[in-house]
């Protein structure tokens, strides 16, 4: 680790003039200051839970391992990177419980990193790995099941995938796993997209949206809650005014190439009206730019505190618009208006003493399984009920 503002990997030192520096330095001071704040306020029930998404290769893993440098102060990659150079395409999930950083790995106190007491108040950050630009039933379920809170922190992805496979798509989100904690929901969803690419990967972003915009017919309102932001990556490779403040070296994308994409992201997204609160152009720390840099720990401090600023709506109780009465009687009358119509269509018409011995069936038949159930549920005899239970 650099001890100075001067040993540290900034392209064209000379140019920015140390002042400008230092600036940057100082302010990462109070960023760190005002995210111990965050983490440690009264009101903070919950961490966020921030889902990274986006095509393979756009940079997720590596902004975990910029966020571990940002606030620890040391680089130290946690988070497998390269994965979408080596073709890897397994369906993944890796969680980071406190960003991924813990007690051992906090800085030098001298530069005033985190206190560890705030670690706790850290998100969870879950990066999704080996997902291209594809929109299919499977990953559609996966997807809401992981933003609707389906999914025990912990469980394999492989192991989800492998399930939908063997019992068909659907049979997660209706059977498997139905039941959702508020603790497992995610809070914040983060698309990630490289600069370098120069094609939006625009089915995934349908896949995120689609499922975003669902509704409870219950409550008639959004079914999840979770706040979208929206990071592009590799910045580093955009030739622009302030190309002087990362060290890459590799082919760059022009100004104007670049925002045609950003462009067209706000679009799908919406966010055209508030870029600053929504979106961040980012750099990471990888071999082409270095491993200690102000101006890049500024990108991921910043984004972090954005991140514990914006408070997700808590699940409130919400009024339903429609009681289970009235969703039963609903389905009732639409069963019988169909059932009428077929009938209808077969010209095919119930007289009233065929309706009347239907009644008189039907009750006959319940009658008779209440009684099945009675004697099913009654102790056996000769047994008493406590000695049955110890
Ligand atoms: N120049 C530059 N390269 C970057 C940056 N961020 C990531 N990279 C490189 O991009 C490649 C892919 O990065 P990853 O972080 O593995 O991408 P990913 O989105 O996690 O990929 P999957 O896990 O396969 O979905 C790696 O070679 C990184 O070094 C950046 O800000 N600038
Ligand atoms: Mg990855």
């Amino acid at each position: 680790m650099t001890d100075s503002i001067h040993d540290m990997d900034v392209k064209d030192k000379d140019k920015l003039g140390m002042s400008e520096l230092e600036a940057v330095v100082e302010e990462n001071k109070e960023l760190l200051d005002h995210i111990d704040w965050l983490c440690n306020s009264w009101d903070r029930e919950d961490v966020e839970r921030i889902l990274l998404f986006g095509n393979i290769g756009a940079g997720k893993s590596s902004i975990v391992n910029t966020i571990i440098k940002a606030l620890s102060g040391m680089y130290i990659p946690k988070a497998k990177v390269g994965q979408g150079s080596t073709q890897s395409k397994t369906f993944s999930l890796d969680r980071y419980v406190s960003c991924g950083v813990t007690e051992e790995y906090m800085g030098d106190t001298e530069r005033q990193y985190l206190h560890c007491e705030s670690l706790v108040g850290l998100p969870t950050i879950f990066d999704v790995a080996g997902k291209s630009n594809t929109d299919s039933a499977e990953l559609d379920e996966i997807l809401e099941l992981l933003i609707g809170g389906h999914v025990q922190p912990g469980t394999s992805i492989e192991a989800l995938t492998k399930l939908q496979e063997e019992h068909k798509v659907g049979s997660l989100k209706e059977t498997i796993l139905k039941k959702s904690r508020e603790k497992w929901r995610m809070t914040k969803i983060v698309f990630v997209h490289s600069c370098r690419e120069k094609k939006v990967p625009d089915k995934l972003i349908d896949c995120l949206l689609r499922i975003l915009r669902k509704t409870d017919p219950r409550t008639a309102m959004p079914k999840y809650s979770a706040y979208v932001y929206v990071v592009l990556t590799k910045y580093d490779l955009v030739k622009d005014e302030n190309s002087f403040k990362w060290s890459s070296n590799e082919p760059k994308v022009t100004y104007e190439e670049f925002r045609e994409i950003e462009k067209e992201i706000e679009q799908r997204f919406s966010i055209q009206g508030s870029l600053e609160d929504n979106r961040t152009r980012w750099v990471s720390y990888s071999d082409a730019t270095g491993k200690d840099n102000p101006y890049i720990d500024n990108i991921a401090l910043k984004f972090i505190k954005r991140m514990l600023m914006v408070r997700n709506d808590e699940a409130k109780s919400v009024k339903t618009v429609m009681s289970t009465w009235t969703l039963m009687n609903l389905n009732m009358k639409r069963y019988w208006q169909n059932a009428k119509r077929s009938l209808e269509e077969r010209q095919f018409t119930i007289s009233l003493g065929t309706l009347a011995m239907g009644i008189v069936f039907g009750i006959f038949a319940l009658a008779m399984l209440c009684k099945v159930y009675i004697m099913l549920k009654a102790p056996p005899s000769g047994h008493s009920r406590d000695r049955e239970y110890y």
